[in-house]
């Protein structure tokens, strides 16, 4: 049976991370999957989530089994996390959601929802978007169409092509949009845009799906999200998908939640039993450990503030990086201007190099970015960004 398979390539994203680990060059640069990292290049664990582990060892009291939804207090901080604690949403019974391995699993929950509400449906991503996003689409079977996103030649958002493409559409079509911290972009919906995508999808009908991987990594934890809150008090149904990946920093623990918005409470309901039903068909239940310690920590309001202020650190690291490499590329009389870095968000940035340059890069001074030349900002530091600018402004002049 085997023996009838061909191999397929690896993650291009996860192969970049084997490649600059087979990497002898003591200069060596990681510029490629989306982690965060200190100065020093290390990604720890956050002290308040460490905190928080140590609760979860100290009173845990069984490796039985979770219930099938997930560990209820984490369901429950996220969704006042994401949707604001005082938004009537909450108490409108209309919202539910649950626990899922990551924001992947929660992504591959909601495509699985969609196809049993509307095996019709298309689903709509940014171009471009995160690759999985187009693998996890494909693999449930549905049928998928890019909209108009980010001008690559001026570095900047196609606001009115992609609300003219959003104008197109109706009952059967599903709008990916990145929350905040686009991927692999940075280039995020600006404020005046969501008033406009939320009366567009009012007026024809579409579905948003909101994929939350980065809140508290664009400017804070409240401004990150206003446009999809807006957003999601005007529709009658959506769906997000989260994940604590990136701001508990739970990567390997893979903690994320799919939340349902439907039209009523009854809906709301029965929208859960396919969830749940889907989870079952494909893993059972959700894995224990990184819910249940995001739990504590949203539970506890001294460890809140505590992870509040680290994730406020991360964020302002990648925003000081950000400002750093645009002043060194500048001071190397590059010919174009890198300004667009400054006004991004989160962990990404195209540097708007070719597939050619990025590998001479590569090859030549051992520094390790996407193909799109999308790189991560965490992996700039003080030290390396000098070498990082020498090597952009070389291959830029060459
Ligand atoms: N969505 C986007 C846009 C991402 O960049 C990521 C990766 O970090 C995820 C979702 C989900 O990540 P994970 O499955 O690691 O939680
Ligand atoms: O885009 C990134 O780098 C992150 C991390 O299969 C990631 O989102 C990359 C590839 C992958 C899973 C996560």
């Amino acid at each position: 049976m085997f023996q009838q398979l061909t191999a397929l390539p690896a993650d291009p994203l996860l192969g970049i991370a084997v490649a600059y680990r087979q990497d002898d060059n003591p200069k060596k640069v990681d510029l490629g999957v989306g982690v965060y990292k200190t100065e020093e290049g290390n990604t720890p664990i956050l002290t308040s989530v460490k905190k928080s582990l140590q609760i979860l060892l100290d009173s845990e009291e069984s490796k039985s089994y979770i219930q099938a939804r997930g560990n209820q207090a984490f369901l429950d901080g996220m969704e006042k996390l994401v949707l604001g604690a005082d938004n009537p949403l909450l108490s409108s019974n209309r919202v539910e959601s649950v626990q899922a391995p990551g924001g992947t699993g929660s992504l591959k929950l909601g495509f699985e929802l969609i196809k049993r509400g509307n095996p019709n449906a298309k689903i709509w991503v940014s171009g471009p978007t995160w690759a999985n996003h187009n693998a996890l689409i494909k693999s449930t079977g549905l049928a998928s169409e890019e909209y108009p996103y980010y001008d690559k030649v001026n570095n900047q958002l196609r606001a009115d092509e992609m609300l003219e493409a959003f104008a197109k559409l109706g009952k059967d079509d599903v709008v990916l949009l990145h929350g905040c911290c686009h991927n692999p972009t940075g280039e995020d919906i600006p404020a005046d845009l969501w008033p406009k995508i939320a009366d567009l999808a009012v007026e024809n009908g579409f579905t948003p799906f909101i994929d939350i991987a980065y809140q508290g990594f664009g400017t804070d934890l409240e401004t990150d999200v206003q446009g999809v809150r807006h957003l999601l008090s005007k529709v009658p149904e959506a769906l997000i998908a989260t994940s604590c990946s990136k701001n508990f920093g739970l990567y390997r623990e893979r903690t994320g939640l799919i939340t349902t918005i439907s039209e009523s409470p009854v809906a709301a309901g029965i929208a859960l039993t396919h969830v749940l039903n889907i989870a079952r068909e494909i893993y059972s239940m959700p894995p224990s450990y990184g819910g249940a310690t995001v739990g504590i920590l949203l539970g506890d309001e001294a460890l809140t503030t505590e992870w509040k202020t680290e994730l406020a650190e991360m964020c302002a690291r990648m925003r000081s990086l950000r400002a750093l490499l645009v002043d060194k590329l500048h001071a190397r009389d590059v010919d174009q201007s890198f300004d667009f870095i400054n006004r991004q968000n989160g962990m990404f940035t195209f540097l708007g190099i070719t597939p050619e340059q990025v590998q001479a890069i590569r090859d030549e001074y051992s520094i390790y970015m996407a193909g799109s030349s999308r790189i991560n900002i965490a992996g700039i530091s003080n030290s390396n960004v000098d070498y990082i600018a020498d090597a952009v402004a070389a291959v830029l002049k060459k």
